[in-house]
């Protein structure tokens, strides 16, 4: 048996499904991994300092910049086949009476604009955008904005809406990630790194509470050793040939 029939055996078997995904899942829709080296302008930046909220108070011009910048990408992207066989996955569960989340640390929107129904955004979202001052939602962006950083009618700044280093996921998001751990029995980390906390402790969470756990990744992660199963590879490749397993029957 191969680990595609043996992951294919374990869907059938499951009740639960979670589904943990990262950006190695949007790679194939061409954004570029969180760790990936960026090109051009960006390359004299780490990605991890501009994701923190001293960045943006040293310098909200560069970081708003550099999220405008992302924002704009994202949407001339569109989902791809990993993002398309996960709505697969989660149509031919939900026809059979189980259940399908994904907790996305993606700020990206793919999953949703694929047509997943069950997304949890845990890292938040790259399109929604808030006053530093108020909190209050920012409406009807401009895309791309004509000034860095852009003012609130609030007078703040207005700041993205994704979790930056040291900051809390959103309260809404954790409960619904607990809830996911505790009842699922098949959870499924891919394409991402496993190096981000808390998220990279769910999988061992899952595992805790009695889950099936599965890496699905195209590198070596710290966590590899930990998962029952590990498949190599790229995500699109791998979840559209398991849908053909499945469909198989
Ligand atoms: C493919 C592929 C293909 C490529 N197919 N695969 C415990 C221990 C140590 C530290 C901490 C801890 N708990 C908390 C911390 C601190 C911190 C943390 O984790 N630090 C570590 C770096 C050490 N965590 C936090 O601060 C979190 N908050 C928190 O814990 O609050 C409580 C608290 C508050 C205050 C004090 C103490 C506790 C918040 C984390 C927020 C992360 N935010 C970011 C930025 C979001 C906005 C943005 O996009 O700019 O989220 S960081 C960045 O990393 C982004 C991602 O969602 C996240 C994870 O990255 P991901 O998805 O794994 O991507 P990559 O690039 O790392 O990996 C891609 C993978 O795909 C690779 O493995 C490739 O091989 C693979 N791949 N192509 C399949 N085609």
């Amino acid at each position: 048996m191969t680990d595609l029939n043996t992951l294919a055996e374990a869907l059938r078997q499951s009740k639960h499904v979670a589904v943990l995904s990262g950006a190695g899942v949007s790679a194939e829709s061409g954004i570029p991994t969180f760790r990936d080296a960026l090109e051009g302008y960006w390359s004299k930046y780490d990605p991890e300092q501009l994701a923190t909220p001293e960045a943006f108070a040293r310098d909200p011009e560069l970081v708003t910049r550099w999220y405008d910048e992302r924002r704009q990408k994202v949407s001339a992207c569109q989902p791809n086949a990993a993002h398309l066989a996960l709505v697969e996955l989660e149509n031919w569960l939900i026809d059979a009476g189980k259940s399908f989340v994904i907790l996305t640390q993606n700020v990206d929107g793919l999953h949703q604009r694929a047509g997943s129904k069950d997304v949890v955004e845990v890292h938040g979202s790259l399109l929604k955008w808030r006053c530093t001052k108020t909190n209050a939602d920012a409406p009807n962006l401009p895309m791309p904005f004509p000034t860095y950083p852009m003012k609130s009618a609030g007078g703040g700044f207005l700041r993205p809406g994704v979790v930056w280093f040291g900051e809390h996921l959103p309260e809404d998001a954790v409960s619904r990630v607990e809830s996911a751990i505790e009842k699922t029995d098949l959870f499924i980390a891919m394409g991402t790194s496993g190096l981000v906390y808390p998220a990279a402790g769910w999988s061992e969470a899952a595992r805790r509470h009695g889950a099936l756990t599965v890496e699905l990744n195209r590198d070596p992660t710290p966590l590899s050793t930990s998962f029952d199963l590990v498949l190599r590879g790229s995500a699109g490749e791998i979840l559209s040939s398991l849908v053909s397993e499945i469909r198989r029957g």
